[in-house]
């Protein structure tokens, strides 16, 4: 079902009008009300009046998680805060967090774009939404609240942790929809099997996942597991939260953009210049219908790229690729780039081996050195040590092949490595320490 089919399969024309229309009145407002954009477009020599077209977009300066940093907690708001009714935070990997703003329109716009999200992934009324994203400060627990609220479904507010107990409780209410990240996802189905349980007793049709990368291998593990669909989700907590892109049913033809309320580019993270669609590059946004916390031209880090074509499903925005990795993740290994994406791509292509993986980065003397380790099966762990050496070995070398750099390969037993209840944490970087 399409929630908003007057504007989710508008022609692109209609999208377009739509989009300068809100461009035009968004930067307008954030140069009146919020300083540092002010500061900023002066400094460019650029004025609200200069937006004439789509196009001049370009002209304006990007917004960088350090602007925001900057001006900790409130100094980006557009509106005083007497008429902010929600904040959410996200916790960085230094320093202090980065704080967002909700009026209470924007709240509604929120609910109404989370339930286009779920109706995408083809959750309907009726449906019992087992909700284990985290609720507090993170975006995704009450996003997808408001979100199933709206949509008509049943909600359940579980919250992460616990496994255990939110088995047993998506088996007595009979939960259809599971939603959480795609780490614990697997965390859920690993106890599923350690307690017995017998999958048949579980309702759950469809899981709808981000929050973190996760390789096509992994949605394939997950899906095989749990006898589900799984769908991934993308957003971030400066742009709204969840909510800002998500795939349809039809799975691996990229996620749909709402397209009316935030203009996606591409642009060389390098340079700053703007891509032509369909070439990979950082994810940048810009929200149309923002109140409390608008954002202009925000670097996102995501790399992914642009599908312009409409999708056979019959929505009309453009769809991003999934987002494999952010420009900030790439590990720098003997000069050679890595992403955390591909290692996971190598280790789930492996048989025997487990979705459950820490990468560990260290500096012996002057050379950076990098240790995957890994889970293996039951099995193959109490095999003979010949066979574990000859597995690592081979994994080595598919690494070697992949990643053009070397890499020790540990293989650990079941259960070792963390398990996750909400953002999976796969690098160990202790050459910043
Ligand atoms: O993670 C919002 C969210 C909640 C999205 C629930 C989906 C589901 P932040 O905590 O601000 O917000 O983290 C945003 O997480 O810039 C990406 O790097 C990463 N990310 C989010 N979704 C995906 C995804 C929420 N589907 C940051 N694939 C983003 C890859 C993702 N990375």
């Amino acid at each position: 079902m399409i929630w908003n089919e007057e504007f989710e399969t508008l022609p692109r024309e209609a999208i377009e009008a739509i989009q300068l229309k809100r461009l035009q009145s968004v930067v307008e407002r954030v140069y009146a009300t919020v300083a540092p954009y002010r500061k900023k477009m002066d400094e460019a020599g650029v004025k609200p009046e200069d937006i004439k077209s789509l196009d001049d977009l370009r002209r304006l300066p990007f917004t960088t998680k350090d602007d925001l940093r900057e001006n900790y907690p409130f100094g980006m708001f557009a509106v005083p805060l007497e008429r902010v009714v929600r904040v959410h935070a996200s916790s960085g990997t230094t320093g202090k967090p980065t704080v967002v703003g909700y009026t209470r329109r924007d709240i509604d716009t929120w609910a109404e774009l989370m339930a286009r999200t779920l109706a995408c992934a083809g959750v309907h009324r009726g449906d019992v939404v087992h909700n284990a994203y985290g609720y507090g400060l993170f975006t995704g627990g009450l996003g997808f609240h408001y979100g199933a609220e709206r949509l008509g479904a049943t909600v359940i507010p579980i919250s992460g942790g616990n496994t255990k107990r939110q088995i047993m409780i998506m088996k007595d209410f009979g939960s259809t929809v599971l939603t959480c990240t795609p780490s614990y996802a697997l965390n859920i189905a690993d106890v599923i099997r350690e307690t017995n349980v017998d999958s048949s007793e579980l309702k759950i049709r469809v899981g709808i996942f981000g929050a973190e990368p996760w390789s096509e291998n992994m949605r394939e593990e997950i899906e095989k597991k749990l006898g589900i669909d799984a769908i991934d989700i993308y957003g971030l907590s400066e742009i709204m939260g969840p909510g800002v892109s998500v795939e349809c049913i039809e799975k691996k033809h990229g996620l749909h953009i709402f397209e009316d309320h935030f203009i996606p580019e591409i642009i060389d993270p390098q340079t700053g210049e703007v891509l032509p669609p369909g070439e990979k590059g950082e994810l940048v946004f810009t929200t149309l219908t923002k109140e409390a916390f608008p954002v202009i031209r925000y670097r996102t880090r995501d790399i992914t790229r642009l599908i312009t074509e409409p999708c056979i499903c019959g929505r009309t925005f453009y769809r991003m690729e999934k987002v494999t990795g952010r420009s900030d993740d790439m590990l720098i290994i003997r000069g050679v780039n890595v992403f955390p994406s591909q290692i996971e791509h190598v280790l789930m292509s492996v048989e025997g081996v487990e979705p459950h993986y820490q990468i560990i980065v260290d500096r012996e003397g002057a050379l950076d050195v990098m240790e995957v380790q890994v889970e293996v099966s039951e099995d193959i762990f109490s095999d003979e040590i010949k066979v574990l050496e000859g597995l690592a070995k081979r994994i080595e070398q598919e690494m070697k092949e992949t990643l053009s750099v070397s890499c020790k390969v540990r293989l650990v037993e079941p259960k070792t490595i963390q398990r996750s209840e909400g953002k999976a944490k796969r690098v160990i970087d202790k050459r910043k320490i």
